[in-house]
């Protein structure tokens, strides 16, 4: 017979057992093996070639960002590299009338989602002109504020399900972001509301410097769900089936009234936080970036396409020339725009004048027509 137990209520082996329940969901492993056969989604050799080719084209973007950012030409900048199963994957389950809310790291799923480049690159300068976008384009300006487009995401989710619209709100954020406060509100109030939303936590394993570890008890990010009495699935975000159907299914479910799903992908960002001076060197080793760069998304997916007999040597290099020549187009696009002026900022800003600004405006017209 067991020893009698110290309490009355084995909380322990409560939480115990809603943890177990949060196992990593994949489809192809790092080798790009199929291991999950039955989940493997109905997409055509067309539209897995056009995945494979956006995920190429945004490494190759990030790489030409952070030597655009080297040379002065670009703003602020968080690399991507690492995350691209993540990010694009996830986009990729998206319809044009889904609303896009990202993070300050998650511009490529803007550009896919129809932003063009030299917007992005404007954004990047600070730039007005760079959140200036066609009514018709569902999407937000990158969220600096950590967390804080999860409320916003709920928010337009209601507006959604209240117009009777057949699209989601899809919102990202890091593993950082779920210790906020605004990360809780926004799916708490979600679940309350039933909403169509969809919240992605990138979990890169840091916080800037700050290991997941440091960040919060919880064993997964996932199980934040649960005590929103929301749907919560982990999956490999390295893997771009397993997270392009995660969300896939999440999208089908909040479209059918199902409420939201929070899913979090587990990744690793190659690169330094931002361009602004970190250096990654100093609280991870050598060793763990080795063992992420093993389970990179597009190795994976190429050695998986190229067994299916879809994808090529030939095929990349022509998707690497058409991003590098892109990109280029669209710096000297964004050097094109007008000087930035303090006075578009007040007028973009407001419609009408509060007294005090009204003042500042006179002075710096006067000062911008010398
Ligand atoms: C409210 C708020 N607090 C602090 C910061 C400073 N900050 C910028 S990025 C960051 C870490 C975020 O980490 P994570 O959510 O894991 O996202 P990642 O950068 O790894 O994609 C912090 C603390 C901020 N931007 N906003
Ligand atoms: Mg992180």
């Amino acid at each position: 017979m067991a020893s009698k137990a110290k309490y009355r209520f084995d909380v322990s082996a409560q939480l115990d057992t809603i943890e177990k329940e949060f196992q990593t969901f994949q489809i192809l492993n790092e080798d790009g093996e199929i291991v999950n056969e039955q989940a493997v989604p109905d997409l055509t050799d067309e539209q897995l070639q056009e995945l494979m080719r956006r995920m190429v084209y945004t490494r190759i973007l990030d790489q030409r960002s952070i030597s655009l950012n080297r040379q002065g030409r670009l703003g602020f900048y968080a690399p991507t590299a690492g995350q691209e199963a993540s990010q694009i994957g996830s986009h990729f389950a998206l319809e044009k009338e889904d609303f896009l809310l990202p993070g300050y790291r998650d511009v490529p799923q803007i550009i896919w989602h129809g932003l063009p480049l030299y917007k992005a690159f404007l954004w990047s300068r600070g730039h007005y002109q760079g959140i200036q976008v066609s009514k018709d384009l569902n999407i937000f300006p990158p969220q600096i504020i950590i967390g804080a487009q999860y409320v916003q995401t709920a928010g337009i989710a209601l507006g959604l399900k209240k117009n009777g619209k057949k699209a989601v709100a899809v919102t990202y954020t890091g593993d950082g972001g779920t210790s906020q406060g605004d990360f809780y509100e926004g799916i708490n109030f979600a679940g309350a509301f039933k909403v169509p939303a969809i919240f992605i936590v990138q979990n890169n394993g840091f916080a800037i410097s700050t290991p997941r570890e440091k960040q919060t008890a919880a064993k997964t990010l996932a199980q934040k769900a649960v005590a929103a009495g929301i749907y919560g699935v982990q999956v490999d975000g390295m893997d771009p089936l397993a997270v392009y159907v995660a969300v896939r299914e999440a999208r089908e479910r909040a479209i059918n009234g199902e409420g939201p799903t929070l899913i979090e992908t587990l990744c690793y960002r190659y690169g330094p936080h931002t361009m602004s001076g970190d250096d990654p060197t100093r609280y991870r080793s050598k060793e763990l970036d080795n063992e992420w760069e093993k389970k990179d998304p597009l190795v994976r997916f190429r050695k998986y396409l190229e067994s299916k007999g879809i994808w090529n040597e030939e095929m990349e290099e022509q998707v690497i020339e058409q991003a590098k020549e892109e990109i280029q187009q669209a710096v000297k696009q964004a050097d094109a725009a007008p000087k930035q002026k303090v006075t578009d900022l007040i007028e973009i800003m407001n419609e009408e004048l509060p007294s005090n600004l009204k003042e500042q405006y006179e002075i710096y017209k006067e000062k911008e027509s010398k």
